[in-house]
């Protein structure tokens, strides 16, 4: 693969910097390219670009107008989608088909889904009586919220940085995006995107960089950011949203998890366990709403570890780019560290480890890869950093439970609360469970299917907000009422 270039996009043009870094692939390590890194006067011409572009142009279009430019992007992600899947794969290490199947059609559907929820959004209106007997009229116009600030992590790059610039550029604001330093391809592409859709100059804006002290922070910070949406780490959120305090800009947080699977003795078994298999395994495990602790109703508890041995002995890693692979690396050396010092922990906290734990054969080529076993493990205590914090690897802990009650107090044991796939084959628990986990999406025998008109986002530290629908509208316009005398 010849080395590529990734240079910031402001103003419908590309911009270097002097000080690059490098872009390496997590297969194999190889070299992918150097990628320019923003220091504050590149970011300050980019919220000048969006600002200009804000005021100007992308103001002066119809909603009609707006909504079919957003549509050819769509498009234009379609017809480039093999250029888009071997950017994502090469970045990330995900398996082709994965890019394939998940990360890229919803890229596209993003841009579709926002574009055609602006046009039939209601606006609220109200009647009123007024003092002296006479009646006024109250709507309210949705304004957009400005230039918009999207910082993004590496895991489904393309998928969740859409998720926040569909809905942003729908509502008729302007965005700078601040890409992952591991993943700045998909970002970069949609750049030229962007330009043969014909999206107006300043539009779409890109800065690479690192997060402090570097793009990101220079960003978060910038006045003239009106409002900030973030997907990452809790603690990369709580310096966002100190940062966002200054000049009191609105935040939309999505941030981690470390979500439970529970899995009731009369679900069905097969179900569970291809369903969780996903949900633990998917993305190496590099999913916010992935399952990092399965409880499982003791009758069915033997027999649930036994089948996803042998789910987890069917994986097949290897080579992202080769047919039958179902998972890849994780996303770099130095997260496959952290993933492998969770390993140990495991070990040291008296885990019983069921299968994987370390560190797996792989092809000559793929050496020096991010290279870790899908892991299982039983029999480590509830107070076990394994088991209270978020590893983002490819691994999950089972235990059993007794009923409903306790299987309820042990998944909402965390202080994260973002997601929960519950297995039963009865509706009245399902519901109580659905009620009682405190998440902001529970699935019933399902793992991340998602509804875009839905409401997205993580309760307790897992996040601030929904988007998704009309409440992604809600972060990106402000709400103005205006009240006519009749
Ligand atoms: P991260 O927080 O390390 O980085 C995310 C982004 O923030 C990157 O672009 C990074 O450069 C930037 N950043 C880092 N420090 C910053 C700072 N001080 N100021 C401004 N920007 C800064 O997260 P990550 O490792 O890229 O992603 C994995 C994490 O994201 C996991 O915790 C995962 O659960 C979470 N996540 C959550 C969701 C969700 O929807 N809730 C979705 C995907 C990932
Ligand atoms: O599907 C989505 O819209 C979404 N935000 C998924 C997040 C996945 C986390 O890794």
């Amino acid at each position: 693969m010849p080395v590529s270039e990734f240079r910031h996009f402001i103003n419908g043009e590309w911009v270097s910097s002097e000080r690059t870094f490098e872009n390496r692939n997590p297969a194999d390590n190889s070299l992918i390219g150097r990628v320019h890194e923003a220091d504050k006067a590149t970011v300050d011409a980019a919220v000048k670009a969006a600002r200009a572009a804000l005021q100007g142009p992308w103001s002066q279009l119809t909603v009609a107008q707006r909504t079919a430019l957003l549509h050819k992007v769509a498009d234009g992600i379609e017809r480039r989608n093999d250029e888009f899947v071997a950017a994502e794969v090469a970045d990330t290490g995900k398996p082709h088909h994965l890019a394939v199947h998940l990360d890229i059609p919803r890229g596209a559907a993003n841009f579709k889904v926002f574009a055609d929820l602006i046009k039939n959004v209601p606006a609220e209106s109200f009647v009123m009586d007024t003092p002296d007997g006479g009646k006024a009229v109250n709507y309210a116009v949705r304004t957009p919220r400005g230039v918009i600030g999207v910082v993004c992590p590496w895991n489904l790059p393309l998928l969740l940085m859409t998720w926040k610039v569909g809905p942003a550029l729908a509502c008729g604001n302007t965005v700078i995006v601040k890409p992952s330093e591991e993943t700045p391809a998909t970002a970069t592409l949609l750049a030229e995107v962007m330009n043969e859709a014909g999206i107006p100059p300043g539009v779409y804006n890109v800065v690479h960089g690192f997060g402090g002290d570097s793009a990101g922070e220079f960003l978060t910070s910038h006045p003239g950011v009106d409002g900030i949406t973030f997907t990452g780490e809790t603690g990369t959120g709580e310096v966002i949203m100190k940062a966002a305090a200054n000049g009191i800009r609105p935040v939309s947080l999505e941030l981690g998890g470390k979500n439970a699977g529970i899995v009731f003795a009369d679900a069905d078994l097969e179900k569970a366990v291809k369903g969780l298999g996903r949900a633990v395994f998917e993305n190496s495990g590099q999913v916010c709403l992935g399952t990092e602790r399965i409880y499982v109703q003791r009758p069915l508890f033997d027999r649930f570890v036994a089948a996803f041995k042998v789910h987890a002995q069917g994986i097949k890693v290897g080579d992202p780019n080769e047919s039958g692979t179902t998972m890849g690396p994780v996303i770099s050396l130095g997260h496959r560290e952290k993933v492998l010092s969770y390993y140990r922990q495991a070990q040291k906290d008296g885990a019983t480890v069921v299968h994987g734990g370390g560190v797996p054969d792989v092809p000559v080529h793929l050496a020096e890869g991010a290279w870790v076993e899908p892991t299982i493990w039983t029999g480590l205590p509830e107070t076990s950093s394994v088991v209270q914090e978020e590893i983002f690897g490819p691994c999950c802990h089972i235990a059993p439970f007794d009923t409903e009650e306790e299987a309820v107090v042990l998944a909402n044991n965390t202080p994260y609360g973002l997601a929960s796939s519950v297995w039963t084959s009865d509706l009245q628990t399902a519901h109580r469970m659905g009620a009682a986990l405190e998440v902001g999406i529970c699935w019933i025998n399902s793992w991340f299917l998602r509804d875009l008109r839905t409401a997205f986002g993580g309760s307790k530290q897992s996040g601030i907000g929904r988007e998704g629908g009309v409440h992604s509208l809600e972060f990106y316009t402000e709400l103005r009422n205006v009240c006519v005398r009749l």
